[in-house]
């Protein structure tokens, strides 16, 4: 918004020509994020005490979870909120794709709030059900594949890191392809969030790398040296994944361990669409196995766990799936599983960075 305010007055005064800089509005943006979270987090803790908004802690988990009860959850709101203004203040309004986002956001955070909410007010309720989530996802990111697919300008082909000439066209089935990387996405990281700070930590990463490539992907000249497909108005996506950086890294200083509140689902399946939206609509799928590698491995443990264990009738691979409760098993405590994970979510962030040389 305040581009359209702001950057017109530059014929007047030239600092303001400083607003057409994405840039500039990202750093804005992720910093506007942050200190909202920052210095809204204590009243809304409070708030969701008051309102009794805490964690139902499941029994059949780690017994050191069993403390956790009445954690403050629903965090995601906050998170949502900052994302929201943030990227409203900070991005042009003019462009379809913001909204594209803003809107998966939104709808995959009010999937979540249900279930949060049914959970909460319901102790013994499990929250919406698998098949009614499910349903709702695959509402949502079908609209985000058929726009991305009828749009001119756009069309069916997959990139892939590494290998440039590589540009397969899926046609229609592109549709079905965006819809199980976008649901996929969010589930990964809503599995993910079984730990202080696990799920934000891998989101500021993975944030950054796709502001990154949004920037990259929106220049047509970068784009064309760097062999990536140009995606004509991405670069605005920049400083909506810049709000997603600073959101939950403002997130982080209230999540880590003891954390004083939780995302919730609203935030988990929110952010996973968010995030598997953007790898869509950049054509930047396959980087999110990359620098989401956590996130694919917790959810290929609980494949692999789920699966083994009907084969086998009742037999594990891991002594619990997530992967982190796995550790947390073995006896490493909750913040070295956590910091551990975080280390190997930088360093899969590093590598993504790095394929756009590797090609
Ligand atoms: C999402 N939710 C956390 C919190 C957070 C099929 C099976 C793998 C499903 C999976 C499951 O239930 N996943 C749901 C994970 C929960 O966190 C809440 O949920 C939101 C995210 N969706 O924001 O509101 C618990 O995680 C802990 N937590 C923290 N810090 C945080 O910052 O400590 C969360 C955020 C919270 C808190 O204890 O209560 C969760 O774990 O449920 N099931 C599991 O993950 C369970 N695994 C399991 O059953 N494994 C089996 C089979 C099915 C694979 C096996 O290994 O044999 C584990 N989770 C629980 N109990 N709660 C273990 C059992």
């Amino acid at each position: 918004m305040l581009y359209h305010l702001l950057y017109p007055l530059h014929t007047d005064l030239i600092v303001f020509n400083v607003f057409r800089y994405i840039t500039f509005r990202a750093i804005c943006g992720a910093l506007t994020a942050f200190l909202i979270v920052l210095v809204l987090g204590p009243a809304f803790i409070r708030t969701m005490r008051r309102f009794q908004i805490g964690q139902v802690v499941r029994d059949d988990g780690p017994a050191t979870h069993l403390a956790k009860q009445g954690v403050p959850t629903m965090g995601g709101l906050l998170i949502l909120s900052a994302i929201f203004i943030g990227t409203l203040l900070w991005a042009r309004l003019d462009n379809t794709l913001v909204w594209l986002c803003l809107f998966i956001t939104l709808f995959y955070g009010f999937i979540g709030g249900i279930d949060d909410f049914r959970k909460i007010k319901k102790k013994n309720s499990k929250g919406l059900s698998a098949r009614g989530k499910l349903i709702l996802q695959v509402i949502g990111a079908s609209v985000v594949g058929c726009f991305i697919f009828f749009t001119p300008g756009f069309d069916g082909h997959l990139s892939f890191p590494f290998l440039k000439n590589i540009r397969p066209d899926l046609g229609w089935f592109y549709v079905v392809f965006a819809v199980v990387v976008i649901i996929g996405a969010s589930n990964a990281v809503n599995l993910t969030d079984g730990l202080d700070g696990l799920a934000a930590g891998p989101t500021v990463v993975t944030a950054a790398v796709y502001l990154v490539f949004c920037y990259l992907a929106g220049h047509v000249v970068l784009a064309e040296y760097l062999q990536i497909p140009h995606v004509p108005g991405s670069g605005e996506l920049s400083i909506f994944c810049a709000a997603i950086f600073g959101a939950c890294l403002g997130f982080l200083w209230f999540n880590a361990y003891p954390a004083q509140m939780f995302m919730g689902d609203v935030g988990s399946l929110a952010l996973g669409g968010a995030i598997g939206s953007i790898a869509i609509i950049i054509k930047q799928e396959f980087l999110l196995a990359i620098v989401g590698g956590i996130f694919v491995l917790e959810t290929l443990s609980v494949i692999m766990q789920v699966g083994y264990f009907k084969l086998t009738n009742g037999k594990r691979i891991f002594l619990m799936a997530p992967f982190h409760h796995h550790f947390e098993k073995k006896g490493w405590h909750e913040p070295k599983v956590v910091v551990r994970f975080w280390i190997v979510s930088i360093i899969l962030g590093l590598l993504a960075i790095a394929t756009l040389k590797l090609r």
